[in-house]
């Protein structure tokens, strides 16, 4: 039985690869921080309690911060692959906590790697990191590929930079199988509620059930190549089955904006969406079709604000990958298309919001 170790099991990716491991006969071992409140509401349904449930899934408290905590779980699993998904991942937030966020996402992979040469294992173990696109972040050439240079434009972007190029250097240096998957935006029913398509999705329900009357966003105009989480953490697995370590982009290959993501969403749900602020057209309402999920809403009642607060110091205006690359030497492609994810995380988001709605209309406080 193979043993994978996965930082960062908490979050969006870690939960699907668990899943997937799991499914695929691996022992997973899984590291999880102290948190003050409960963090593995996505893990919970493969993790409840050691003695009944999931007899190969395991969970150690641990940080990319600490050394000889990750040298410690690192030589208690000897695990036959890592998988390094562990990041302060909110780009808005790496200009609020700059050296935090390099300590996690940059120097936190070196001393994963190091721990692993420190142990003897860098013949044994195979490492995935999870790089970004948001290493191109100024993009001189489009689409973005393995070749493209990088011009990141946060402190999360510059940090991941570091990561990226320290894993090529433990390769280089010391033979260990270790690959970059360059991730271009993946979202799903799981992503964190402050990144831009949960945040729209989790609004327009909660707005299509009466719970609330304005979504407030930023940069409406910017470009990005969504994906399907499910599908990039198969992309993860594979890269570690392959004979030789290499960096690749995994990536759909089409491009939306925020607003084409928000206008979708709203098509969905049937509803019609008033735009307010900075930039906005004053000509107003941009669909008006009748949904039957939720006819109750009236014309022009999901107003969207521009809110300058979501606007970041430094934009990264556009990113489209071609992951052809990883088409022929992996055999992966995308196989959730852009529709499939909004409806994919409308349909979640509507169910909570539906739920919440019923337990107001009972008099029960749902905030
Ligand atoms: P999430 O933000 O959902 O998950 C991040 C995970 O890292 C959480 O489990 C979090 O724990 C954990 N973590 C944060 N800080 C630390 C720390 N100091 N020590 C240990 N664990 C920590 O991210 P995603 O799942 O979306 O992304 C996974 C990885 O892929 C990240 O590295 C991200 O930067 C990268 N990536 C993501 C893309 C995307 O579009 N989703 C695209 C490109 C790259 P907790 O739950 O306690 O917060
Ligand atoms: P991103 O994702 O920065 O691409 O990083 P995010 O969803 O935060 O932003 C995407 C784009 O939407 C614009 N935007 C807003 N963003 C947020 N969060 N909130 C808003 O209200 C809002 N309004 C407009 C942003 O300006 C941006 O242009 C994600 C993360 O998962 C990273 O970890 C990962 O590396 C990259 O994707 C690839």
């Amino acid at each position: 039985m193979k043993k994978a170790l996965i930082t960062g099991v908490t979050g969006q990716d870690g939960s699907y690869l668990a899943e997937l491991l799991l499914e695929k006969g691996y022992e997973v071992h899984g590291i999880k921080r102290r948190s003050s409140s409960l963090n593995t509401e996505r893990i919970d349904h493969i993790y409840q309690d050691i003695h009944s449930s999931n007899p190969n899934f395991f969970l150690h408290y641990g940080d990319l911060t600490d050394t000889s905590n990750l040298t410690q779980i690192l030589a208690k699993v000897a695990p036959d692959e890592v998988y390094n998904l562990a990041a302060q991942s909110h780009v808005a937030v790496s200009f609020e906590c700059p050296e935090y966020t390099s300590e996690v996402d940059g120097l936190g992979t070196l001393r994963l790697l190091e721990a692993i040469r420190f142990l003897g294992m860098e013949k044994k173990i195979r490492f995935f990191q999870a790089s970004t696109s948001e290493l191109y972040g100024k993009v001189t050439q489009s689409p973005q590929t393995e070749t493209t240079p990088f011009h990141p434009r946060s402190p999360y972007g510059v940090a991941k930079m570091y990561a990226y190029w320290i894993v090529v250097n433990y390769r280089e240096a010391y033979g260990l199988h270790a690959s970059n998957g360059i991730l271009f935006n993946h979202e799903s029913p799981r992503r964190g509620e402050t990144f831009v398509t949960r945040k729209i999705t989790r609004a327009l329900a909660n707005i299509a059930q009466g719970l609330d009357k304005c979504l407030y966003l930023g940069n409406l105009d910017a470009l990005r190549d969504w994906g399907h989480a499910q599908d990039y953490v198969k992309a993860q697995w594979l890269m570690l089955q392959q004979e030789q370590a290499d960096d690749y982009v995994i990536a759909t290959g089409k491009q939306h904006s925020v607003r084409q993501f928000v206008e979708l969403a709203a098509q969905k749900l049937g509803v019609t969406i008033t735009w307010q602020g900075q930039g906005i057209n004053e000509q107003g309402i941009v669909s008006a079709i009748s949904g039957d999920e939720c006819p109750h809403i009236k014309c022009g009642d999901v107003i969207v604000k521009i809110d300058e607060k979501y606007f970041r110091p430094a934009e990264v205006d556009s990113l489209l990958g071609d992951a052809s690359k990883a088409q022929k030497n992996l055999g992966w492609r995308a196989e959730k298309d852009f529709t499939t994810l909004v409806s994919d995380m409308l349909q979640h988001d509507l169910r909570i919001a539906k739920k919440n709605a019923l337990l107001k209309s009972h008099g029960y406080d749902v905030n």
